[in-house]
């Protein structure tokens, strides 16, 4: 059985890694007024955060249409048996619903949606895996119970210089009657059920940083080899900073760095930090 992977923009994976391992993806967009852009296809990371800046009206974000999904589907059934279709969270976007939904309209491919109840780069890590398994010729049962074996492992912790973003979008759930006094802190936030929630009040980012970094040393302390990603929105020069400081002090993780991208950065603003892993054995 010949087995395709196809994830959604907002995991991030660099063009190189999706090229070389031949991962699909389907864009999400963002809207500046009238005008709608397929995030890394019509707008660039650093062209959209340009545009925010400018802009007079913030953008809105919206998923891919289930059509979009029958489309790629199509085309993946040309040359695949199966696909698994791995997303971001069905608690803050409607994208793996739609993956659903097409699913159940294409004949000619067995379609495997994936909930990866994360997004970004901790979402591509599991894309990644998936499409490694399948060069290695696993069936798609084993792949997708590695997929969900690696949710147990895998932790995203991020801050916001600014939460009224997430506020406005909705996409901040069980913190509404809070957002005023989190508004005077940095609060670490994280998934749980598919949805972000604060995790902690911290006063400063110093000591969020501190306390990421805590965090990842108590895994790092159990696991022979976690894999983990910093994220940043157009903050490079200190994500990168942070990393090289991080990857001196933990010798059994491998650090990548990567980005939020326009969608996730319409919800997260300029400025956002984080830091994902999963335990690779
Ligand atoms: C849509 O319109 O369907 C997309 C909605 C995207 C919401 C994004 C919310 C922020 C996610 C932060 C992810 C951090 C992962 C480390």
């Amino acid at each position: 059985m010949k087995i395709a992977v196809l994830t959604d923009s907002t995991s991030y994976i660099p063009q190189e890694e999706r090229d070389k391992w031949n991962i699909f993806m389907v864009p999400l967009s963002v809207t500046f007024e009238q005008e709608t852009y397929r995030e890394l296809i019509d707008i660039t990371t650093s062209e959209f955060y340009n545009k925010v800046r400018e802009a007079k009206e913030l953008p809105k974000t919206s998923q891919p249409a289930v059509g979009d999904f029958v489309s790629i589907f199509e085309e993946i059934a040309q040359d695949y048996d199966a696909v698994i279709s791995v997303h971001l969270s069905s608690g803050i976007s409607g994208t793996y619903q739609a993956a659903m939904s097409a699913g159940d309209m294409v004949d000619n491919l067995e379609v495997y949606p994936f909930d990866s109840e994360i997004s970004c780069m901790v979402q591509g890590f599991y894309a990644l895996e998936a499409a490694k398994m399948t060069h290695e010729g696993a069936p798609v049962d084993a792949i997708m119970e590695r997929l969900h074996e690696m949710k147990n492992s895998s932790r995203a912790y991020f801050m916001v210089d600014d939460l009224s973003h997430l506020a406005r979008g909705g996409r901040l759930t069980g913190a509404q009657a809070m957002v005023g006094s989190l508004l005077q802190v940095k609060p670490l936030l994280h998934f749980e059920d598919t949805k972000i929630v604060p995790f902690e009040k911290i006063r400063t980012s110093k000591k969020a940083y501190k306390r990421m970094e805590n965090l990842l040393a108590e895994d790092a302390k159990n696991a022979e080899q976690l894999r983990a990603v910093v994220i940043h929105a157009e903050r490079e020069e200190l994500a990168q900073n942070w990393m090289d400081e991080l990857d001196s002090k933990f010798p059994n993780v491998e650090f990548s760095l990567s980005y939020f991208g326009p969608v996730i950065g319409t919800h997260l603003g300029e400025g956002g930090i984080g830091l994902g892993w999963y335990r690779v054995n």
